[in-house]
């Protein structure tokens, strides 16, 4: 019997550790933090999807409608050549690189590297699509911007407040701390749209009505205020700005705000006071606050409610929480069009010039690039013309993914580096096959910033290569200085460079203990992050969403998740094991609005907006008339509104559809 191997867990952004056998690659929990012997059942088969014989294999190129395999040597000088010729021609910013939120530290770390060095900011992940706007909220607000406390304090609090978020589907193992925290007498509140599997723990339960959310916040930061409930010395001594939300919330009484929530007045007022009284307490939040266009807004004002009661560092904390296993990483490493590694900005000379420094390069390149969500008109235009996606399939997982579509046939080049032959990979010019999480070495940050080495359990796959290796080759082939890796460690070296807090910390400490808070456990404690170290209180009103219900288009369509599903299904759905656990995804509708539609319980049914139509089955209940809810994981994006937020989110939790009964699937 050979040691299991503790590795981090390839889904969701709590991130698990597991124990992997590597004889008989079984998954047991790892004892330790974070996830104290506890797994949902997506860790405990997620090595079932590596062992797939779906595996891509061999580097492929495509000619014509033809794939043939080529060598890892001939893609990589093609793809080299490609890139080169292209940027010859039109300059840096047509090619574009979509990293990744599956890889490790180290992967996104280069692949940002390549970027900067070859010329261009237009590097960007999927953390556009997910908590993006919570990252600007933050900095706006706390100047930094990422989830303040760990974990292990939610079971200290008196109070829970969860809003847009269903950790009982999505991070089924935060539930645990939740109920520890509820057994001790915190009270939980959930906000959401419909009956969640999360409302089944909560003292509370609001019903909001969707896209409604800023109008809740300023009427329970009314209550509290008019109550004098707010924690005036804090407010005092570490914010500034709260005289304008003072006046902005004046408006938003209970009795107004049940009109635009549909929450009962009464109800805000009990909410608000449970929540002020309970002396500390916590926000966790999800995609249900930051997938509209008011998305940046949204959380704005759930951090002026938590800043109201001075619920940050001691007395409490925010947890935007994170969805993909290393999207907070991808993040720290500068995997972003906007900001370089530790989310600093472009603009900052001194940080950006000691980067270039340590990169063996003069300077980068200071524009912001473009988002990943603008990427696709920037094809259409004709501005981008190539495109290097790592780890992402945005011919799913985009809004309106028809337009994304024509997209990625208009480019003159193609690169889909990948674990499988995904929906996306069927565009693509090259196809590179990389090596799944267990079958390589490096670091992931979860959600409280906790960075875990990730061990090697197995031999990579075919002749797949883990990302950090192609990334190598493909540098030193494109003649970029400090391209000569040859472990990856030697990256995880340079990264811990960057970060000051970082700098006494050894990998060896990293790969033995419970991992690494990165910069520390808790922000915020004694000083916000902003230049004088003062919180801003920044007021908010409520926004529209983008596309309203008309007569034509009656209802609102939002889109969820279900725990055994996982995002656009590459990897759930290679997993035997999941797939003998799944149900099929179903659209929820009310029960009188189905009675109205002649709709009952199983049928087929067509949802349709201005951008197109999907069918599927229908679940009845659980959901308030007019709002129908589709699990996003496979088609919902043929028919989501492409309109974006200030951080360039997609309002992917708000269209207007019509639904119709149909008579057969
Ligand atoms: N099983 C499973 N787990 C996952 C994932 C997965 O696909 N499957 N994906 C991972 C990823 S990438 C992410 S980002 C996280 C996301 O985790 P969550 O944020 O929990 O996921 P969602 O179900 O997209 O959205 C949360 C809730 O928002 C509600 N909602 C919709 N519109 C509104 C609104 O206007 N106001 C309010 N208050 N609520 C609204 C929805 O009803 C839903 O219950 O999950 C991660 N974990
Ligand atoms: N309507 C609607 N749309 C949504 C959402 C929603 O709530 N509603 N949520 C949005 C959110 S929050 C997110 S995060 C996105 C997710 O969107 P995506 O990130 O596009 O979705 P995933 O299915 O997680 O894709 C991850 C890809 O990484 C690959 N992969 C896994 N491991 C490795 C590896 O080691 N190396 C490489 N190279 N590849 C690997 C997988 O095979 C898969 O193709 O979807 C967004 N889209
Ligand atoms: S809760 Fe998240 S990190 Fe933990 S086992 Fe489940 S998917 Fe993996
Ligand atoms: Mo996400």
């Amino acid at each position: 019997m050979s040691e299991p191997k503790t590795v981090v867990c390839p889904y969701c952004g709590f991130g698990c550790r597991l124990l992997v056998d590597p004889t008989t690659m079984r998954v047991k929990p790892y004892q330790g933090e974070p996830n104290r012997g506890k797994l949902c059942p997506k860790g405990l088969h997620a090595t079932e999807f590596v062992l797939s014989g779906d595996r891509l294999k061999r580097p492929l190129k495509r000619e014509g409608s033809k794939i043939r395999p080529i060598s890892w040597g001939q893609a990589i000088e093609e793809i080299e050549g490609k890139l080169l010729e292209i940027r010859e021609l039109y300059g840096p910013d047509a090619v574009a690189f979509i990293a990744s939120s599956k890889v490790s530290n180290e992967e996104n770390y280069l692949l940002q590297k390549i970027a900067r060095l070859f010329g261009t900011n237009n590097i960007d992940n999927c953390a556009r699509l997910c908590h993006e706007a919570s990252v600007h909220a933050l900095k706006m607000t706390l100047g930094a911007g990422a989830q303040t406390n760990p974990y292990e304090d939610l079971e200290g609090f008196n109070a829970i407040l969860i809003w847009g978020y269903n950790p009982a589907e999505t991070h089924p193992v935060v539930m645990d701390y939740i109920l520890k925290a509820r057994r001790k007498g915190a009270k939980i509140i959930v906000v959401d749209v419909r009956e969640t599997r999360t409302m089944a723990f909560a003292d509370y339960k609001l019903i909001i009505r969707p896209g409604t959310d800023i109008a809740l916040a300023n009427a329970v930061m009314n209550v509290i205020i008019l109550d004098e409930l707010y924690d005036e010395e804090f407010i005092k001594t570490r914010t500034a700005g709260f005289s304008k939300v003072r006046m902005a919330v004046r408006k938003y009484t209970p009795e107004y705000a049940e009109k635009v929530t549909g929450i009962p007045a009464e109800t805000i007022r009990e909410v608000a006071r449970t929540f002020a009284l309970a002396g500390s307490g916590a926000i966790m939040w999800g995609m249900g606050l930051t997938q509209h266009v008011s998305g940046v807004e949204n959380v704005l004002a759930i951090i002026d409610l938590a800043l109201l009661l001075g619920y940050i560092g001691e007395k409490g904390g925010l947890y935007p929480m994170r969805g993909q296993n290393n999207v907070q990483g991808a993040a720290y490493m500068g995997a972003l069009s906007e900001f370089l590694p530790g989310y600093v900005p472009l603009t900052d000379e001194r940080f950006r010039k000691r980067v270039a420094k340590i990169w063996g390069v003069e300077d980068l390149p200071t524009e912001r690039g473009l988002y990943l969500t603008e990427l696709w008109e920037a094809i259409e235009k004709g501005d981008v013309k190539a495109l290097y996606i790592v780890g992402e399939n945005p011919a799913v997982s985009e809004a309106d993914f028809l337009g994304v579509r024509n997209a990625l046939r208009k480019l003159d080049l193609l690169v889909v580096q990948d674990i499988f032959m995904t929906r996306t990979a069927r565009y693509a010019h090259y196809i590179l096959p990389a090596s799944a999480f267990c079958e390589k070495e490096g670091s992931y940050m979860n959600s409280e910033r906790r960075i875990q080495w990730s061990h090697k359990v197995c031999e990579p796959g075919g002749d797949s290569k883990p990302d950090w290796e192609i990334l190598t080759m493909l540098g030193r082939a494109l003649g970029l200085p400090g391209f000569d890796y040859s472990s990856v460690e030697e990256i995880t070296a340079e990264y811990f460079r960057l970060f000051p807090s970082l700098e006494e910390r050894s990998i060896e400490e990293l790969k033995n203990g419970d991992g690494i808070f990165l910069p520390r456990k808790r922000l915020h404690t004694w000083e916000f992050s902003t230049p004088d170290g003062k919180a801003r209180f920044i007021a908010v009103e409520q926004v529209q969403p983008w596309e309203r219900p008309d007569y034509e288009y009656p209802f609102i369509l939002t889109t969820i998740r279900l725990i055994s599903h996982y995002n656009t299904g590459e990897m759930t759905l290679r997993s035997p094991s999941l797939v003998r656990l799944m149900g099929e995804p179903r659209v929820l509708i009310n029960r009188s609005d189905a009675e109205r539609l002649g709709i009952h319980d199983g049928d087929w049914v067509e949802i349709e907006t201005r951008r197109g139509k999907i069918r599927m089955r229908a679940k009845l209940g659980g959901i308030p008339s007019g709002v129908v809810a589709v699990p996003f994981h496979f088609k919902a994006n043929k028919i989501t509104s492409p309109a974006l937020n200030k951080a360039g989110t997609p309002e992917l939790k708000f269209s207007a559809c019509r639904v119709r009964k149909l008579e057969r699937g």
